[in-house]
């Protein structure tokens, strides 16, 4: 089965952003065995998390709405930030995908959220540090996300908010939340 996904994920994919996948997964599967939660969903979960990256953001738009997804405000400026939610729409109707924590975790890849599992933070993580990744302070994170999990996604979060700040963007609700989550039950 995950063979099939592979392929399928190649063709549907920029070769970078195929790269970043294989990336997403390998990392996750090293987190999922640190931390004791099942591999084969990270691994599952690494390599669709993007599937749809390559969206348009009228058909991004156009599944969210679909999906319930309030679409007026942030994510008409920024339809971008729909593909994880997207990208768990097409999980289940193209990769035939049922696990609701792979699913989720594809969801909520892009901004965190509230309540986030084991998978979740591993996702959200290894998207942030897979090996074909460069920033400034990405070692650090990557140190720590090794070490702490929460205190990664503290670093993390930080982070994307700094840098949605300094590009004048809107900070997404659910960005907030994961913040307020991590802060308010780990620290
Ligand atoms: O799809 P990837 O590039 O692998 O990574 P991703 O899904 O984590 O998306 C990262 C982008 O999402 C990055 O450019 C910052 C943006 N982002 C995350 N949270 C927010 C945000 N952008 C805005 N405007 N507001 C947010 O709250
Ligand atoms: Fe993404
Ligand atoms: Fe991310
Ligand atoms: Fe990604």
């Amino acid at each position: 089965m995950i063979n099939d996904i592979t392929e399928k994920l190649k063709a549907m994919l920029s070769p970078k952003r195929y790269m970043h996948s294989l990336g997403v997964r390998d990392t996750a599967v090293k987190l999922a065995k640190l931390y004791g939660t099942d591999e084969d969903k990270a691994a599952i979960a690494g390599l669709i998390h993007d599937c749809a990256k390559g969206l348009s953001d009228e058909l991004l738009l156009k599944i969210a709405r679909e999906i319930g997804i309030e679409t007026q405000g942030i994510y008409e400026k920024q339809p971008e930030l729909l593909h994880g939610p997207a990208g768990t729409y097409m999980a289940k109707k193209d990769f035939k995908i049922e696990d609701e924590e792979i699913l989720h975790s594809i969801m909520c890849h892009t901004t965190g959220c509230e309540n986030m599992s084991l998978l979740d933070k591993i996702i959200y993580i290894a998207d942030y540090i897979e090996p074909n990744r460069s920033f400034p302070g990405l070692e650090e994170l990557r140190k720590a996300a090794f070490r702490d999990i929460d205190e990664a996604m503290l670093l993390a979060l930080d982070n994307t908010i700094k840098h949605v700040i300094n590009k004048k963007q809107m900070i997404d609700i659910q960005t907030i939340k994961a913040r307020n989550y991590i802060l308010y039950n780990y620290f």
